[in-house]
Protein backbone atom coordinates (compact mmCIF):
# COMPACT_ATOMS: atom_id res chain seq x y z
CA UNK A 1 0.00 0.00 0.00
CA UNK A 2 0.75 3.65 -0.42
CA UNK A 3 2.87 5.30 2.28
CA UNK A 4 1.41 8.85 2.66
CA UNK A 5 4.13 11.20 1.67
CA UNK A 6 5.04 14.16 3.65
CA UNK A 7 5.07 15.87 0.45
CA UNK A 8 1.50 17.79 -0.19
CA UNK A 9 -0.54 16.82 -3.43
CA UNK A 10 -0.22 18.65 -6.87
CA UNK A 11 1.49 22.15 -6.05
CA UNK A 12 0.62 24.81 -7.73
CA UNK A 13 3.54 25.78 -10.09
CA UNK A 14 5.87 28.09 -8.87
CA UNK A 15 5.23 30.75 -11.75
CA UNK A 16 8.38 32.65 -12.90
CA UNK A 17 8.35 36.55 -12.52
CA UNK A 18 7.01 38.56 -14.34
CA UNK A 19 9.21 39.92 -16.93
CA UNK A 20 10.17 44.17 -16.83
CA UNK A 21 8.86 44.23 -20.48
CA UNK A 22 6.12 42.80 -21.16
CA UNK A 23 5.95 40.75 -24.17
CA UNK A 24 2.96 41.82 -26.33
CA UNK A 25 2.68 45.15 -26.01
CA UNK A 26 1.25 46.86 -28.65
CA UNK A 27 2.67 50.48 -28.26
CA UNK A 28 0.33 52.93 -29.76
CA UNK A 29 -3.63 52.55 -29.81
CA UNK A 30 -6.50 54.29 -31.36
CA UNK A 31 -8.71 55.53 -28.75
CA UNK A 32 -11.98 56.91 -30.00
CA UNK A 33 -14.95 57.93 -28.10
CA UNK A 34 -17.68 58.00 -30.89
CA UNK A 35 -19.15 54.34 -30.51
CA UNK A 36 -21.63 53.60 -26.94
CA UNK A 37 -19.93 51.56 -24.10
CA UNK A 38 -21.82 48.77 -22.45
CA UNK A 39 -20.93 47.42 -19.52
CA UNK A 40 -21.78 43.89 -20.54
CA UNK A 41 -19.61 44.65 -23.50
CA UNK A 42 -16.69 45.40 -21.07
CA UNK A 43 -17.40 42.47 -19.14
CA UNK A 44 -17.90 39.83 -22.30
CA UNK A 45 -14.43 41.23 -23.31
CA UNK A 46 -12.31 41.15 -19.83
CA UNK A 47 -13.37 37.41 -19.12
CA UNK A 48 -10.34 37.37 -16.96
CA UNK A 49 -10.93 40.25 -14.28
CA UNK A 50 -12.74 38.83 -11.24
CA UNK A 51 -15.00 40.56 -8.77
CA UNK A 52 -14.67 43.94 -7.81
CA UNK A 53 -11.82 44.91 -10.59
CA UNK A 54 -9.32 42.20 -9.57
CA UNK A 55 -6.41 40.84 -11.80
CA UNK A 56 -3.59 38.69 -11.47
CA UNK A 57 -1.28 37.54 -14.84
CA UNK A 58 -2.33 33.89 -15.21
CA UNK A 59 1.65 33.23 -16.50
CA UNK A 60 3.98 35.13 -14.10
CA UNK A 61 4.74 36.52 -10.98
CA UNK A 62 4.36 40.42 -10.87
CA UNK A 63 6.76 42.66 -8.05
CA UNK A 64 4.09 44.67 -7.60
CA UNK A 65 0.51 44.99 -6.46
CA UNK A 66 -1.28 47.76 -7.78
CA UNK A 67 -4.29 49.43 -6.67
CA UNK A 68 -5.61 51.86 -9.76
CA UNK A 69 -7.80 54.44 -7.88
CA UNK A 70 -10.28 56.51 -9.57
CA UNK A 71 -12.22 59.96 -7.68
CA UNK A 72 -15.69 60.01 -8.83
CA UNK A 73 -19.18 61.45 -9.05
CA UNK A 74 -21.48 61.68 -12.23
CA UNK A 75 -19.73 60.13 -14.28
CA UNK A 76 -20.83 56.50 -15.44
CA UNK A 77 -20.17 57.62 -19.30
CA UNK A 78 -16.93 57.91 -18.73
CA UNK A 79 -16.67 54.96 -16.63
CA UNK A 80 -17.73 52.53 -19.13
CA UNK A 81 -14.87 53.75 -21.77
CA UNK A 82 -12.02 54.14 -19.04
CA UNK A 83 -13.01 50.02 -18.28
CA UNK A 84 -13.05 49.39 -21.51
CA UNK A 85 -9.89 50.75 -22.53
CA UNK A 86 -7.64 50.07 -19.44
CA UNK A 87 -8.32 46.47 -18.29
CA UNK A 88 -6.81 45.03 -21.79
CA UNK A 89 -4.16 47.33 -21.38
CA UNK A 90 -3.30 46.53 -17.57
CA UNK A 91 -3.90 42.94 -18.99
CA UNK A 92 -1.67 42.85 -21.05
CA UNK A 93 1.30 45.21 -18.95
CA UNK A 94 1.18 41.92 -16.61
CA UNK A 95 -0.21 43.70 -13.43
CA UNK A 96 -1.21 42.05 -10.46
CA UNK A 97 -4.33 45.12 -9.79
CA UNK A 98 -7.63 45.70 -8.69
CA UNK A 99 -9.85 49.24 -9.54
CA UNK A 100 -11.32 51.32 -7.01
CA UNK A 101 -13.76 53.82 -8.14
CA UNK A 102 -14.11 56.65 -4.91
CA UNK A 103 -17.81 58.35 -5.29
CA UNK A 104 -18.47 61.17 -3.47
CA UNK A 105 -21.90 61.06 -1.65
CA UNK A 106 -24.25 63.69 -2.38
CA UNK A 107 -23.85 67.54 -3.91
CA UNK A 108 -21.46 69.00 -1.88
CA UNK A 109 -18.51 70.60 -3.65
CA UNK A 110 -16.36 67.92 -4.95
CA UNK A 111 -12.63 66.72 -2.89
CA UNK A 112 -10.71 64.59 -5.37
CA UNK A 113 -7.61 64.71 -3.19
CA UNK A 114 -9.61 63.59 -0.40
CA UNK A 115 -11.13 61.11 -2.33
CA UNK A 116 -7.67 60.04 -3.06
CA UNK A 117 -6.85 59.22 -0.09
CA UNK A 118 -9.82 57.70 1.15
CA UNK A 119 -9.13 55.02 -2.09
CA UNK A 120 -5.79 54.50 -0.26
CA UNK A 121 -7.07 54.02 2.59
CA UNK A 122 -9.87 51.88 1.81
CA UNK A 123 -7.73 50.03 -0.89
CA UNK A 124 -5.44 48.73 1.91
CA UNK A 125 -7.77 47.10 4.09
CA UNK A 126 -9.45 45.41 1.10
CA UNK A 127 -5.94 43.86 0.68
CA UNK A 128 -2.82 44.88 2.52
CA UNK A 129 -0.06 43.49 0.17
CA UNK A 130 -1.10 46.62 -2.23
CA UNK A 131 1.96 47.98 -2.24
CA UNK A 132 1.88 50.77 -6.00
CA UNK A 133 -0.95 53.42 -6.19
CA UNK A 134 -2.56 54.77 -9.37
CA UNK A 135 -4.78 57.69 -9.08
CA UNK A 136 -6.14 58.24 -12.37
CA UNK A 137 -9.21 60.67 -13.38
CA UNK A 138 -12.14 58.26 -14.79
CA UNK A 139 -12.23 60.98 -18.21
CA UNK A 140 -7.91 59.67 -19.18
CA UNK A 141 -6.82 57.12 -21.32
CA UNK A 142 -3.58 56.37 -22.65
CA UNK A 143 -2.86 56.45 -25.98
CA UNK A 144 0.37 53.86 -25.81
CA UNK A 145 0.45 50.58 -23.79
CA UNK A 146 3.97 51.22 -23.01
CA UNK A 147 3.01 53.76 -20.24
CA UNK A 148 3.39 51.20 -17.72
CA UNK A 149 0.89 51.71 -14.75
CA UNK A 150 3.73 50.84 -12.07
CA UNK A 151 5.93 52.42 -8.95
CA UNK A 152 9.39 52.63 -9.24
CA UNK A 153 11.48 54.55 -7.47
CA UNK A 154 10.64 58.07 -7.45
CA UNK A 155 6.87 59.20 -7.72
CA UNK A 156 5.66 58.86 -11.27
CA UNK A 157 3.89 61.24 -13.83
CA UNK A 158 2.09 59.63 -16.14
CA UNK A 159 -0.25 61.89 -18.13
CA UNK A 160 2.61 64.10 -19.48
CA UNK A 161 1.04 64.57 -23.29
CA UNK A 162 -2.89 65.29 -22.95
CA UNK A 163 -4.31 65.75 -26.47
CA UNK A 164 -6.08 69.09 -24.96
CA UNK A 165 -2.59 70.19 -23.98
CA UNK A 166 -1.22 69.74 -27.80
CA UNK A 167 0.58 66.74 -26.29
CA UNK A 168 2.60 68.56 -24.02
CA UNK A 169 3.20 69.47 -20.39
CA UNK A 170 0.99 72.57 -19.70
CA UNK A 171 4.05 73.53 -17.40
CA UNK A 172 7.13 71.97 -16.03
CA UNK A 173 5.62 70.95 -12.34
CA UNK A 174 2.42 70.10 -13.69
CA UNK A 175 1.44 66.27 -11.77
CA UNK A 176 -1.70 66.11 -12.84
CA UNK A 177 -4.53 63.60 -14.06
CA UNK A 178 -2.63 60.25 -13.38
CA UNK A 179 0.19 59.70 -11.26
CA UNK A 180 1.54 57.12 -9.30
CA UNK A 181 3.18 56.52 -5.78
CA UNK A 182 4.33 53.55 -4.40
CA UNK A 183 3.27 53.17 -0.41
CA UNK A 184 6.09 54.26 1.03
CA UNK A 185 6.26 57.22 -1.24
CA UNK A 186 2.39 58.03 -0.52
CA UNK A 187 3.32 58.08 3.69
CA UNK A 188 6.31 59.84 3.26
CA UNK A 189 4.50 63.18 1.89
CA UNK A 190 1.67 62.26 4.50
CA UNK A 191 -1.03 61.62 1.58
CA UNK A 192 -2.84 64.22 -0.14
CA UNK A 193 -4.18 67.54 1.58
CA UNK A 194 -7.84 67.12 2.58
CA UNK A 195 -8.81 70.70 2.04
CA UNK A 196 -8.94 71.55 -1.46
CA UNK A 197 -12.63 71.69 -1.72
CA UNK A 198 -13.75 72.59 -5.88
CA UNK A 199 -11.50 73.11 -8.91
CA UNK A 200 -7.65 73.37 -9.21
CA UNK A 201 -4.34 73.13 -7.15
CA UNK A 202 -4.65 70.14 -5.19
CA UNK A 203 -2.02 68.20 -7.63
CA UNK A 204 0.06 71.14 -7.74
CA UNK A 205 0.22 70.65 -3.82
CA UNK A 206 0.44 67.25 -4.12
CA UNK A 207 3.94 68.20 -6.30
CA UNK A 208 4.97 70.61 -3.71
CA UNK A 209 4.85 67.60 -1.05
CA UNK A 210 7.34 65.43 -3.00
CA UNK A 211 9.58 68.11 -3.95
CA UNK A 212 9.93 69.47 0.10
CA UNK A 213 10.59 65.79 0.98
CA UNK A 214 13.09 65.35 -1.69
CA UNK A 215 12.02 63.39 -3.71
CA UNK A 216 11.60 63.73 -7.66
CA UNK A 217 9.27 63.16 -10.48
CA UNK A 218 9.65 60.47 -13.12
CA UNK A 219 8.28 60.46 -16.08
CA UNK A 220 7.52 58.62 -19.29
CA UNK A 221 8.71 59.40 -22.70
CA UNK A 222 6.96 62.25 -24.93
CA UNK A 223 5.90 60.18 -27.34
CA UNK A 224 4.86 57.49 -25.16
CA UNK A 225 2.96 59.85 -22.26
CA UNK A 226 0.03 60.78 -24.28
CA UNK A 227 -2.94 60.69 -23.63
CA UNK A 228 -7.12 61.16 -24.71
CA UNK A 229 -9.19 63.23 -22.35
CA UNK A 230 -12.89 62.44 -22.93
CA UNK A 231 -14.55 66.00 -23.29
CA UNK A 232 -17.22 67.00 -21.01
CA UNK A 233 -18.58 70.27 -19.78
CA UNK A 234 -17.71 71.65 -16.21
CA UNK A 235 -19.04 69.32 -13.28
CA UNK A 236 -22.17 70.89 -10.96
CA UNK A 237 -19.91 71.66 -7.56
CA UNK A 238 -16.75 71.75 -8.63
CA UNK A 239 -16.33 75.31 -9.32
CA UNK A 240 -12.70 77.07 -9.44
CA UNK A 241 -11.47 76.96 -5.77
CA UNK A 242 -10.59 80.82 -5.17
CA UNK A 243 -8.47 79.78 -1.98
CA UNK A 244 -6.09 77.38 -3.90
CA UNK A 245 -3.47 79.99 -5.08
CA UNK A 246 -2.81 81.16 -1.12
CA UNK A 247 -2.93 77.36 -0.32
CA UNK A 248 -0.05 76.27 -2.92
CA UNK A 249 2.28 78.50 -1.11
CA UNK A 250 1.67 77.15 2.38
CA UNK A 251 2.28 73.15 1.45
CA UNK A 252 5.34 73.26 3.92
CA UNK A 253 2.82 74.48 6.26
CA UNK A 254 -0.07 72.04 5.97
CA UNK A 255 1.27 69.15 4.96
CA UNK A 256 2.29 67.99 8.36
CA UNK A 257 -1.05 68.26 9.36
CA UNK A 258 -3.10 67.80 6.62
CA UNK A 259 -2.86 64.58 4.91
CA UNK A 260 -3.47 60.62 5.46
CA UNK A 261 -2.93 61.20 9.18
CA UNK A 262 -6.19 63.83 9.42
CA UNK A 263 -8.52 62.34 6.89
CA UNK A 264 -12.08 62.09 8.46
CA UNK A 265 -14.83 60.36 6.06
CA UNK A 266 -17.28 57.43 6.30
CA UNK A 267 -17.47 54.60 4.04
CA UNK A 268 -21.43 53.95 3.11
CA UNK A 269 -21.08 51.29 0.69
CA UNK A 270 -18.66 49.01 -0.60
CA UNK A 271 -20.20 47.00 -4.05
CA UNK A 272 -17.73 44.60 -5.75
CA UNK A 273 -18.96 45.08 -9.05
CA UNK A 274 -17.81 42.83 -11.80
CA UNK A 275 -15.02 45.54 -13.40
CA UNK A 276 -14.72 47.62 -10.26
CA UNK A 277 -14.89 47.78 -7.10
CA UNK A 278 -17.10 50.87 -6.01
CA UNK A 279 -16.78 52.75 -2.91
CA UNK A 280 -19.15 55.51 -1.67
CA UNK A 281 -18.19 57.88 1.09
CA UNK A 282 -19.24 60.86 2.80
CA UNK A 283 -16.05 63.32 2.70
CA UNK A 284 -18.13 66.35 4.66
CA UNK A 285 -18.49 69.54 3.10
CA UNK A 286 -15.72 73.08 3.02
CA UNK A 287 -15.81 74.31 6.37
N1 LIG B 1 -14.68 64.20 -11.08
C1 LIG B 1 -15.89 63.52 -11.10
N2 LIG B 1 -17.04 64.20 -10.96
C2 LIG B 1 -17.08 65.54 -10.80
C3 LIG B 1 -15.85 66.24 -10.79
C4 LIG B 1 -14.67 65.55 -10.95
O1 LIG B 1 -15.91 62.30 -11.26
O2 LIG B 1 -18.16 66.10 -10.67
C5 LIG B 1 -13.41 63.43 -11.13
C6 LIG B 1 -13.16 62.77 -12.46
O3 LIG B 1 -12.39 61.61 -12.26
C7 LIG B 1 -12.37 63.85 -13.17
C8 LIG B 1 -11.48 64.32 -12.05
O4 LIG B 1 -12.31 64.30 -10.91
O5 LIG B 1 -11.69 63.33 -14.26
C9 LIG B 1 -10.84 65.67 -12.26
O6 LIG B 1 -11.82 66.71 -12.28
P1 LIG B 1 -12.17 67.59 -13.54
O7 LIG B 1 -12.60 66.67 -14.61
O8 LIG B 1 -13.12 68.65 -13.12
O9 LIG B 1 -10.92 68.29 -14.07
P2 LIG B 1 -10.86 68.72 -15.54
O10 LIG B 1 -9.59 69.50 -15.59
O11 LIG B 1 -12.13 69.65 -15.86
O12 LIG B 1 -11.00 67.56 -16.45
C10 LIG B 1 -12.20 70.95 -15.39
C11 LIG B 1 -13.35 71.65 -16.07
C12 LIG B 1 -13.16 71.65 -17.53
C13 LIG B 1 -14.20 72.45 -18.26
C14 LIG B 1 -14.01 72.32 -19.73
C15 LIG B 1 -15.06 73.00 -20.53
N3 LIG B 1 -14.89 72.72 -21.94
C1 LIG C 1 -3.38 74.71 -13.03
C2 LIG C 1 -4.11 74.22 -11.80
C3 LIG C 1 -4.02 72.73 -11.71
C4 LIG C 1 -4.58 72.11 -13.00
C5 LIG C 1 -3.86 72.69 -14.21
C6 LIG C 1 -4.44 72.18 -15.52
O1 LIG C 1 -3.51 76.08 -13.14
O2 LIG C 1 -4.74 72.26 -10.58
O3 LIG C 1 -3.95 74.10 -14.19
O4 LIG C 1 -5.79 72.52 -15.58
N1 LIG C 1 -3.52 74.84 -10.61
C7 LIG C 1 -4.09 75.87 -9.98
O5 LIG C 1 -5.17 76.33 -10.30
C8 LIG C 1 -3.33 76.48 -8.81
S1 LIG C 1 -6.69 72.13 -16.81
O6 LIG C 1 -6.18 72.84 -17.96
O7 LIG C 1 -6.60 70.67 -16.96
O8 LIG C 1 -8.07 72.51 -16.51
O9 LIG C 1 -4.46 70.71 -12.99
Amino acid sequence: SEVPSAQPGPTAPVLPSCPDSPPGLVGRLLIEFASPMTLERVQRENPGVLLGGRYTPPDCTPAQTVAVIIPFRHREHHLRYWLHYLHPILRRQRLRYGVYVINQHGEDTFNRAKLLNVGFLEALKEDPTYDCFIFSDVDLIPMDDRNLYRCGDQPRHFAIAMDKFAFRLPYADYFGGVSGLSKAQFLRINGFPNEYWGWGGEDDDIFNRISLTGMKISRPDIRIGRYRMIKHDRDKHNEPNPQRFTKIQNTKLTMKRDGIGSVRYQVLEVSRQPLFTNITVDIGRPP
